[in-house]
């Protein structure tokens, strides 16, 4: 096969202009301007206006490119665009070959007839998706009102990722381009068209790889499929010939190594390589590798007492899910990196996440993505790219959903990671109660079923008939039925957040699966910094108020803080403050999941990560920095956790389980003054089952009532193997308690990997943060709580210093900041 890579330099205009700046490809309007300095960072203060008024162009990229005799006397040549946003025509040699309108597919296109010996030239002109959603003409019935929260009016009318025309956590920056490669193929063979490869797990593991080629005219070919551990070991291969285009190879794999999500076992994978082989003389004409898990997972949704379950169930075992919300790492996506989506993968994994969920409102990330939840033991929750909104489902809309559908669940369907097919986000609920829906016509309400219970699930189904298909996110199973029922089916929970029900409301309910639930804060003053000058640091200011996207999010932090925190004494603190919040919130509702494990079985909080510097829900900010959030998570994720659960009377600590192992516990719960002094401690000896939680001990904690006010309380749990876990609640909320000012005393030891930081404080002293001004670590721990007088150990891995760097352990003291509760700077 030929193959010529059309990446590499093009040059980017205006239609109808003089060309503006050379540029890469892959590449869009945006990275090229902004790589040849033409427009400043939209990202910065209120850049964000200027750069979505570019759009109101059409853009022109173009390049020439030489061709060698022998590729245009193959029998078919291609032009390959694996990511065109979004609605193009494509020009070779000044004769339009295609047209294309879906971000979310890969085009083909068949240009042997115009290409030529020696230089060819390719324009792809990109029009103006403002203008088409601006002039368009709805047909009477079918005009759409409804627009989702930060976006634009029209973004349902074309099939490019809704969150480009912004969100109530992105902006408008829209783009248009070439975000993924682009390249010729020629060949005069027949060609791989599909592997589909499924497992049978009834009697030891059983890989079967389906084959379909495209046979070229008078040439017989083999089809040799071999499967191998990623080491190269247990290799087996067969070969048969093609019968009409396909054959099916089944292997039986001795001693099957089975793939784990995170914190479950391991994650061994097999590589299955196929090739087609010309059947005279043995040549290998083209080959397809795709790695594997063997492993079941499914949904379980048996009945029980409490209704029906909603579980993942992995090699017969059901799990807890742990997890957030992942959207598009950055507004730019040719930007989104393997890189960039390795590192936030792991931390996802670094705070014992088993789960990400891809959310609708994006893009299909790309292949490698999907590898690394493969190796990381990351079960993804596979939304397709449908998000709060009405869409007119036309037959060519219809058409063009379901080969976007095809293509992207035939691209990810052999994926260990794969949890199931999800329609859409929220649109079922939307239909079924959201206020500003029921306005739409009776006809686009018939559309959501024609596209989502109807044309998607079936795509899906004939392509992927093994992995789970939810018709929407959430649902009770489809056709309006109480989608947010919480005796079934997955849960949206923000009555914490938009309607503003203090914490503890997450202990009312027991949803089956919540799959969104979130609290915001500002993302750390480094971050803040980057996108402000001086005179705008002040969350009112019209720059921070662009970089806030939810319209009342500013009023929900500050009332959420009056509730519960003193008045910060300045932009810092609040900050600061507003995460802690945010951790503790989120805490909340995942301890209380998690203590009801069997009744309730995923807990996805909204969400990982952000697309810019932002104020929003995200655990880890643009820029990569863990919020108090993710080390948060870290803990209350961990497979075994404790937590304390509160009432007037009462404090119980339970320990959650989610090991194969019975934890046996030694448990003490303390009342402790402002000194940290003990006051009343019981302990208590007991265990939670493999895959449970259990309530270890309970304190009456009425008679503290006078002193409410200058007690807290901390739960310690010493396992088996000297793991010592620890929560802290108190009795009364944190802007009542009689907090004196912590002294502390730090110092900083350099061991060969690490730096150990030993910290003490005077006092109790809740939520320390320790951060640098100019660097960026990952901490062993952050945001903890210091309970007593004696040294705490936090370690920092050299490796896990981002950005900045220390010339020895003098210097990181040095330069070293602490922030907790009473501290005012
Ligand atoms: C959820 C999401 C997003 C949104 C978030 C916060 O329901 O699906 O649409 O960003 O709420 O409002």
């Amino acid at each position: 096969m030929n193959k010529l890579n059309l990446a590499g330099k093009w040059s980017l205009a205006r239609v109808g202009e003089e060309t503006i700046c050379t540029m890469n490809v892959p590449g869009t309007v945006l990275s090229g301007l902004l790589d040849a300095k033409i427009i400043e960072d939209p990202f910065y203060r209120i850049n964000e206006d200027r750069t979505r008024e570019i759009f109101w162009n059409d853009y022109q990229m173009e390049r020439s490119f030489e061709i060698e005799e022998g590729f245009c006397k193959e029998e078919q040549v291609e032009l390959v665009c694996e990511g065109l946003d979004t609605l193009t025509d494509i020009y070779l040699n000044g004769t339009k070959v295609a047209s294309t309108d879906n971000m979310h597919r890969t085009w083909k296109i068949p240009v042997k007839d115009i290409l030529k010996t020696g230089e060819n030239s390719i324009r792809i002109v990109f029009h103006s998706v403002l203008k088409y959603i601006n002039d368009y003409v709805y047909e009477p019935g079918k005009e759409v009102k409804y627009i989702p929260s930060g976006c634009m009016k029209g973004n349902h009318l074309i099939r490019k990722a809704h969150s480009m025309f912004g969100w109530d956590w992105g902006p408008q920056t829209i783009d248009a381009g070439i975000f993924r490669p682009i390249y010729l193929e020629g060949y005069s063979h027949a060609r791989i068209e599909d592997v589909h490869i499924t497992q049978d797990h009834e009697q030891g593991v059983k890989v079967k790889t389906a084959v379909r080629i495209k046979e070229a005219e008078d040439q017989q070919s083999w089809i040799r499929v071999t499967i191998s551990e990623e080491d190269g070991s247990g290799v087996q291969s067969q070969q048969i010939p093609a019968a009409d285009g396909s054959a099916e190879l089944e292997f039986e794999i001795p001693d099957p190594k089975l793939w784990w999500p995170n914190g479950y076992g391991s994650q061994p994978l097999y590589l299955v390589k196929t090739e087609i082989l010309d059947q005279e003389n043995g040549q290998v004409l083209e080959v397809s590798e795709k790695r594997i898990g063997l492993r079941t997972l499914t949904v379980s949704q048996e009945k029980d007492a409490w209704g029906k379950e909603f579980a993942f169930c992995v090699n017969g075992l059901k799990i807890f899910t742990r997890g957030g919300n992942y959207i598009p790492d950055d507004c730019l996506y040719t930007r989104i990196s393997a890189q960039k989506q390795d590192y936030l993968l792991e931390c996802c994994k670094r705070a014992n996440f088993n789960c990400v969920r891809v959310w609708g409102g994006g893009y299909y990330p790309s292949d490698e993505f999907y590898d690394l939840c493969d190796r990381k033991g990351l079960i993804v929750w596979q939304d397709l790219m449908y998000a709060c909104n009405v869409y007119d489902v036309t037959d060519e809309f219809a058409e063009n959903c379901r080969i976007e559908a095809i293509e992207n669940v035939k691209r990810l369907r052999h994926h260990a990671c794969l949890g199931l097919w999800c329609g859409n986000n929220e649109i079922e609920s939307a239909w079924d109660h959201w206020g500003d829906f029921q306005v739409e016509t009776a006809y686009l309400r018939a559309d959501y079923i024609k596209l989502f219970e109807s044309v998607l699930p079936k795509a899906v189904k004939e392509t992927d008939p093994d992995t789970f298909y939810w018709p929407s996110s959430p649902s009770s199973g489809g056709c309006f039925d109480k989608p947010d029922d919480d005796t079934r089916g997955d849960n949206h929970y923000w009555d914490v957040w938009h309607g503003q029900k203090p914490f503890t409301d997450y202990q009312k309910y027991y949803f089956r699966f919540c799959s969104e639930f979130g609290f915001q804060s500002f993302p750390c003053m480094k971050t803040v910094n980057s996108y402000t000058e001086e005179n705008d640091r002040n969350i009112f200011s019209r720059v921070m108020e662009s970089h806030q996207k939810n319209d009342a999010a500013n009023g929900k932090m500050l009332y959420y803080l009056s509730e519960n925190f003193q008045y910060p004494e300045n932009l810092k603190q609040l900050v600061y403050v507003t995460q802690v919040l945010q951790g503790m919130a989120i805490k909340y509702g995942v301890d209380h999941w998690r203590r009801n494990r069997g009744r309730c079985m995923g807990a996805l909080y909204w969400q990982i990560n952000d697309n810019w510097p932002v104020a929003s829900w995200s655990s880890i900010d643009f820029y990569g920095r863990w919020k108090a959030l993710h080390y948060m998570a870290a803990k209350f994720y961990a497979p075994v956790a404790i937590s304390v659960y509160l009432t007037e009377k009462s404090a119980a600590v339970y320990l959650e389980n989610e090991t194969n192992q019975v934890q046996n516990v030694k448990v003490s719960l303390r009342v402790k003054d402002m000194y940290c002094h003990v006051l009343e401690e019981i302990t208590s000896e007991g265990k939670a089952d493999a895959f449970s939680a259990a309530d270890i001990l309970d304190m009456e904690i009425s008679g503290w009532k006078e002193k409410k006010h200058a007690v807290f309380l901390e739960a310690e749990a010493v396992l088996a193997d000297g793991t010592v876990l620890t929560d802290v609640e108190t009795l009364v909320p944190f802007k009542h308690l009689e907090l004196e000012i912590p002294q502390f005393t730090t110092k900083v030891t350099e061991e060969e990997a690490d730096y150990v930081i030993g910290i003490t404080s005077s006092c109790f002293a809740p939520f320390v943060e320790l951060d640098f001004e100019d660097a960026d670590v990952i901490f062993e721990d952050n945001f903890f709580h210091i309970t007593d007088t004696v040294e705490k150990t936090i370690r920092i891995k050299k490796t896990d210093i981002r950005s900045g760097s220390f010339t020895d352990a003098c210097d990181m003291l040095n330069r070293l900041t602490i922030r907790s509760l009473r501290t005012s700077d």
